[in-house]
């Protein structure tokens, strides 16, 4: 449970990647907020806990602001990386999204990250993605290429509020790049545009495939994100987030499905967190170069300390894992918590409005834990409203 704080905080302003500018993040009604879960396999890294650290800071700006938070996750449980991990390793792809699911839903509990009122996995949504992709076709906004059917970028963007670098504000030969290597298929004959990405994927011998509407097939990838905040959550979205490598061609496409389906944008606001690498690359499933959070909290390592290390750095940057910056978080939970072993007074002192003000600053967790820093230097102890106000906003009990 979050704690409830005296008076509310402001509305947070964070940065808007569609825009590029830094925008009141402001609910019509209810915050309603959408981010990108996980493909389970090789969870939970650091790089997964720090995008939904970010988000869990935003949705607690929101209960402090007052707002009732309505936030759903996917579970990409069936596309080509699980299904090729599933087969490299001999296990199940069934077992495998299950055992790795559950994995990081301990992980997000241990780390203290508020979850979503819904986990919705692909394979829950396959009927409800094959009857999107057939209103598409009727609409003129898809075409087959064989058993598979593709997103007619062009059709959509000529008949919706949607154009392709809406959200991504990319030039084309970026955006070609970027598809060869995030899954899409530039090269495949017979579509109409290389950058048109895979709504639906009919079925191939040794592949999961489903009897639908549309024949037996799978749900493409960004298909699967547009219908499942269509059917959860009321759009546009307040929020749609995500990871910084899901800019392109994800989020664009998923915004282009909706825009072509509903006939208005995904989200009014596109937010997206940096990369976190390990050893001078991103870390990545691909690479390998890992660091898991149930390693760490295996080997010892308190959660607290991992969630610190992670609000020590600004969500937007790209920044690297290192044994010193964990070492620092350690040390630091030692001084805070040592600070509130000193006892109690009653009341606040300026803490809460300090934490208000640097989190509404596009999530300035870094500025929100030197003030805690500041005062547990200090020679006295914690009013018990500075606790309360660390705990509702950084998540962290001391
Ligand atoms: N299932 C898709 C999204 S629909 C997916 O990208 N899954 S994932 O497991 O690869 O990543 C889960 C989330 O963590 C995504 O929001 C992704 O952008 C984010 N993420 C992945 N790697 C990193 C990293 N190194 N640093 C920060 N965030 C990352
Ligand atoms: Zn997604």
């Amino acid at each position: 449970m979050v704690p409830r704080l005296p008076g509310h905080g402001a509305v947070p302003r964070i940065c808007d990647t569609a825009t590029r500018q830094l925008v009141e993040a402001r609910p019509i009604a209810v915050a309603d907020l959408y981010v990108c879960g996980i493909t389970p396999y090789d969870a939970t890294h650091i790089g997964h806990a720090a995008t939904y650290l970010a988000y869990d800071t935003l949705i607690r700006l929101w209960l402090d602001a007052g707002y009732e938070v309505r936030y759903v996750q996917n579970t990409t449980d069936v596309d080509d990386p699980l299904l090729e991990r599933a087969a490299a390793t001999g296990i199940d792809w069934r077992t495998l999204a299950a055992e790795q699911t559950e994995l990081f839903r301990r992980d997000m509990e241990s780390l203290g990250v508020i979850p979503p009122d819904h986990y919705v996995a692909a394979t829950e949504m396959i009927g409800q993605v094959a009857d999107a992709v057939r209103r598409l076709l009727e609409r003129g906004s898809a075409y087959r290429v064989d058993d598979d059917i593709y997103f007619d970028s062009a059709a959509a963007a000529a008949s919706s509020p949607w154009h392709l670098g809406q959200v991504s504000n990319l030039d084309r030969p970026t955006m070609l790049e970027l598809v060869a290597e995030r899954g899409g298929d530039p090269e495949r004959p017979g579509k109409r545009d290389a950058l048109d990405p895979l709504l639906w994927r009919g079925a191939r011998d040794g592949e999961p495939s489903w009897e639908t509407v549309l024949g037996a097939g799978r749900p493409g990838w960004h298909i699967e994100c547009s219908v499942i905040a269509q059917e959860f959550l009321d759009l546009p979205l307040t929020v749609n987030g995500g990871g910084s490598d899901l800019v392109f061609p994800h989020h664009e496409f998923s915004a282009g499905h909706t825009a072509a389906l509903t006939g208005a944008p995904l989200a009014n606001l596109y937010s997206h967190t940096g990369l976190v690498a390990y050893r001078g690359e991103k870390m990545s499933k691909s690479r390998g170069n890992l660091v898991l959070v149930s390693s760490l909290t295996d080997s010892g390592v308190e959660a607290r300390a991992i969630r610190l290390a992670v609000l020590s750095q600004r969500y937007r940057d790209d920044w690297e894992w290192t044994d010193e910056l964990l070492a620092e978080a350690e040390q630091r939970l030692a001084s805070w918590s040592a600070w509130a072993a000193r006892g109690r007074s009653a009341g606040t002192s300026g803490m809460l409005d300090g934490l208000r003000a640097a989190l509404i600053h596009d999530l300035d967790t870094p500025a929100a834990v030197a003030a805690v820093d500041a005062r547990a230097a200090g020679g006295s102890a914690p009013a018990e409203g500075d606790l309360t106000a660390i705990n509702a906003l950084l998540g962290i009990r001391l």
